[in-house]
């Protein structure tokens, strides 16, 4: 990959939004992507491998748990601030995005919000440095839009439950030291458990093959009678609700991430433009190409408004899940456009390494399916504004 030339745009002066300290948690995350990530991250997607030893640097610019309260480990920050990371984290890489997301929202905050004191104390401050590392398992072999319909189970047995079943596609699990992971009980109400590596008959096989998102690790959780403390059951909440709550919030983080990886693109192509002569002139002189950048900065900004003001509503604690459903499906869709416009605006040279656009175009196809795929998303506006639901 070239030199990491990337500076962001800002073409409605978003910044005079921000205060001192978001600026300067971007501006942190930024230098440090551009350090530590951009000269290994084309390396990384093409080995299919998370490059494990960025974790201690994640925790440290403040992205595992940014708003979890400090007295957890957590930088006890804003939401805004939250949207902000995650936006620096998918503009280098969805995948390097999706385990801070994944980290933050699936799996310390859930523990932060529904689980006990004992275990908040356990967890949350090893995952906070990245000393520990997480995964969320809700997704099965027979159920992934359909959460409430999974079979994985567990029976009592004294002071232990007795665990049965298998979740698919979970981010980090192959190397992840806990799963926060749902089930039923034998009421069949679902509850989140905290599967500890090392519990026997837990196994976390590498899925291969994937041709996104290459640069995270994706595999599955087995669970084979499991034998796992009743204690570490989350006791703060029951029901599909547990889930789809964490989901809130992790869509949340996609929104602004999507912007990041449309800005990157948008940048690369904006200076490839200027730079590559047709004709005589440079192709950023041809209606066409202006065209492109003309829409895609429009997009970009539209979408930068929407996630701002997301933002102040989550900050409030108002903002809806349908609210969080649209910015998400918007914004992913908005930057695989822009991804694919930004692709041929490079020619050939659009599907090589030394630019990153391609890269994200492919992460982009699973970022629009995982955290409810794009028609989903449509399905819960259509709900929300009709009250009536299309799903079943
Ligand atoms: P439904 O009957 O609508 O709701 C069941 C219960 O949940 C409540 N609820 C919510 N609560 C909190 N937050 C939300 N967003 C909520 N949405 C619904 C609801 O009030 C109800 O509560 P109660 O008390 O009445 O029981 O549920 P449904 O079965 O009809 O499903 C609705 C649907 C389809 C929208 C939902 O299942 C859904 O969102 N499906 C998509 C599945 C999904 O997003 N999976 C993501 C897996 S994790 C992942 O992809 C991580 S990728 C990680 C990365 O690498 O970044
Ligand atoms: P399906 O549910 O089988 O959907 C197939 C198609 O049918 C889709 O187009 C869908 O929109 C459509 N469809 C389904 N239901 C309806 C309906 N009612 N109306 C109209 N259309 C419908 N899950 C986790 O739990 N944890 C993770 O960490 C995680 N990480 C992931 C990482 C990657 C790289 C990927 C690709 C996925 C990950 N997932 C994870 C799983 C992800 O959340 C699911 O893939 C997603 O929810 C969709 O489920 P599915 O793939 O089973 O598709």
């Amino acid at each position: 990959m070239r030199t990491d030339l990337y500076q962001g745009h800002d073409y409605f002066n978003m910044d005079d939004l921000l205060t001192e300290e978001h600026k300067l948690i971007r501006d942190a995350a930024r230098a440090w992507v551009k350090q530590e990530v951009s000269p290994i991250i084309e390396d990384a997607a093409e080995n299919c491998k998370f490059p494990q030893h960025l974790l201690p640097g994640l925790g440290a610019i403040g992205a595992f748990g940014p708003y979890i309260p400090e007295e957890y480990g957590g930088a006890g920050l804003d939401q805004i601030s939250y949207g902000l990371l995650m936006q620096e984290l998918e503009r280098c890489d969805s995948g390097l995005r999706s385990t801070a997301s994944v980290q933050s929202s699936l799996v310390m905050y859930p523990i932060w919000k529904y689980g006990s004191e004992e275990q908040k104390k356990k967890y949350l401050p090893k995952l906070a440095t990245g000393e520990w590392i997480g995964c969320f398992g809700l997704t099965e072999p027979d159920h992934g839009s359909n959460p409430g319909g999974m079979v994985t189970s567990y029976v009592e047995d004294g002071d232990h439950v007795i665990l049965n079943g298998a979740k698919m596609w979970i981010s980090n699990a192959p190397f992840a030291e806990i799963a926060v992971i749902w089930a039923k009980n034998e009421a069949g109400r679902i509850h989140g458990l905290v599967v500890e590596r090392g519990m026997e008959g837990f196994s976390t096989p590498t899925m291969k093959g994937k041709w996104s998102l290459r640069a995270s690790d994706t595999g599955e959780l087995l669970f084979d009678n499991v034998r796992v403390p009743k204690a570490n059951i989350l006791p703060g909440r029951s029901g599909l609700g547990g889930p789809l709550s964490c989901l809130d919030s992790a869509r949340f983080g996609i929104a602004w991430g999507a912007i990041g990886a449309a800005l990157d693109c948008y940048d690369v192509a904006l200076r490839y433009s200027t730079e590559r002569h047709q004709f005589g002139k440079p192709i950023a002189a041809f209606q066409l190409q202006q065209k492109k950048l003309a829409e895609m900065i429009t997009e970009i900004t539209k979408a930068q408004l929407l996630t701002f003001r997301l933002g102040q509503l989550r900050n409030e604690g108002t903002a809806t899940s349908a609210q969080i459903s649209m910015a998400k499906r918007n914004n992913v869709d908005m930057a695989l456009n822009i991804a694919r416009e930004a692709r041929q605006m490079l020619g050939a040279m659009g599907i090589m390494n030394e630019y990153p656009i391609m890269r994200h175009m492919m992460n982009l196809e699973s970022v629009i399916t995982y955290e409810g795929t794009h028609d989903i998303h449509l399905l819960i506006t259509g709900l929300d504004v009709t009250g009536v639901s299309a799903f079943k």
